[in-house]
């Protein structure tokens, strides 16, 4: 692949990021206190979500399901990134030749625009 293209798909991967996880959406500031009291409201959602007997421990058996789940989790994101990868370059590859020129990134480009 050539260098543009990489860089390309690269400006894409993180066109996608960013407009799937709302990475800068408006953020003022946060205290101290506040980071901390939010992050332990998530711990212990996640604490909830993997102890799911609800004895208020996490066995080796919840450690492994939940290690299987996020394992699965991120593979599941990952095939999606790739689809939606996938079909972006099916839309710019404009010629169907397999290759994406220089032009068919700007005429791609172009098109985002409008
Ligand atoms: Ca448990
Ligand atoms: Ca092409």
């Amino acid at each position: 692949m050539l260098p543009i293209t990489m860089r390309f798909f690269t400006f894409i991967l993180v066109t996608i990021t960013l407009f799937s996880n709302d990475v800068f959406a408006e953020f003022k500031e946060i205290s101290k206190k506040e980071f901390l009291d939010s992050n332990l409201k998530a711990l212990e959602k996640r604490f909830d979500q993997i102890d799911t007997n609800k004895d208020q421990k996490i066995d080796a058996k919840e450690n492994e399901a939940w290690r299987q789940k996020v394992i699965k989790a991120r593979k599941e994101r990952a095939a999606a990134i790739q689809k939606q990868q996938a079909e972006i370059r099916k839309k710019v590859d404009i010629n169907k030749d397999g290759k994406i020129s220089k032009e068919e990134i700007e005429i791609y480009k172009k098109n985002q625009k409008n």
